[in-house]
């Protein structure tokens, strides 16, 4: 078995104590960082088929989580930027009554990467949350809000108006699993990025920078 597919497995089974070890090791073996992340990414694919055909629980899709995220630790100061220029602040964070914080953890790292100083304000975060944010920090030039669930979607829309209420210049960029281009433009976000990858040229295209 190759080294990526040992992560694959260790994550869809769950077994968190191994993840990082055998993230190291790939990398080790001159797998890339992008390449382990994607095995990665699958495997959530697997863990959610299997929760949805009831071969899982929540508490394995759980304890899967946990697992990535350990494998995603490893990766991180690989797939990480100088961070040595700053294009503004972004705050970010997953919407009220959503505890999914894979997808949005990805999405932190890749826009510090890209140069933005990152706010996170991790799971839950009620609208409103969102607009003290933006008082309480300098510079901020967008909000970033992650949403996975269908029931969840409404909130992200939430967001988008109690900020453009506050701040009608923000910028906000939406984005998870269920969410569309069509959906953040009915909504009025400003932008929409289907994966962690290109939401940083996302962001940057709607603050106007190259
Ligand atoms: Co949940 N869950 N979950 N879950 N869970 C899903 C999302 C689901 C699709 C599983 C399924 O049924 N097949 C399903 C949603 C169905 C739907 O709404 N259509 C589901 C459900 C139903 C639920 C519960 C309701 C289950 C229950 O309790 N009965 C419950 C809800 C809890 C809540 O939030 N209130 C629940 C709970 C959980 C756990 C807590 C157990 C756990 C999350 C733990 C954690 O995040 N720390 C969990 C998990 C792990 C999943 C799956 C298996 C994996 C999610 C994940 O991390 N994927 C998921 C199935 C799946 O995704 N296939 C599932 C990997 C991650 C990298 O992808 O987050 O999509 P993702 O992020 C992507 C893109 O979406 C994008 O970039 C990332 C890739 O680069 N992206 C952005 C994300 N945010 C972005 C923002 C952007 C731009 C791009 O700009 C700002």
């Amino acid at each position: 078995m190759s080294k990526i597919e040992d992560v694959k497995v260790l994550v869809e089974t769950g077994k968190s104590k191994k993840v990082a070890a055998a993230v190291q090791e790939a990398l080790d073996a001159g797998e890339k960082a992008q390449d382990i992340l994607n095995a990665m990414i699958a495997s959530m694919g697997v863990v959610g088929d299997k929760f949805s055909s009831g071969e899982i629980f929540v508490p394995e899709m759980l304890i899967a989580a946990k697992a990535m995220s350990k494998g995603v630790e490893v990766l991180k100061p690989v797939m990480a930027g100088d961070g040595s220029s700053s294009l503004g602040t972004c705050i970010m964070g997953t919407v009220a009554g959503d505890l999914h914080d894979i997808g949005k953890n990805l999405v932190v790292m890749m826009l510090e990467s890209a140069g933005f100083d990152m706010v996170d304000l991790g799971v839950d975060v009620p609208a409103e949350a969102f607009v003290q944010a933006v008082k309480e920090n300098n510079n901020v030039v967008v909000v970033a809000c992650s949403g996975l669930l269908t029931t969840t979607m409404p909130a992200l829309k939430e967001v988008v108006q109690t900020i453009k209420a506050a701040y009608p210049d923000m910028k906000v960029i939406v984005g998870g699993a269920p969410v569309t281009q069509e959906y953040a433009n009915e909504i009025g976000a400003d932008g929409y990025a289907p994966d962690a990858g290109s939401s940083a040229a996302k962001a940057k295209e709607i603050i106007g920078v190259k």
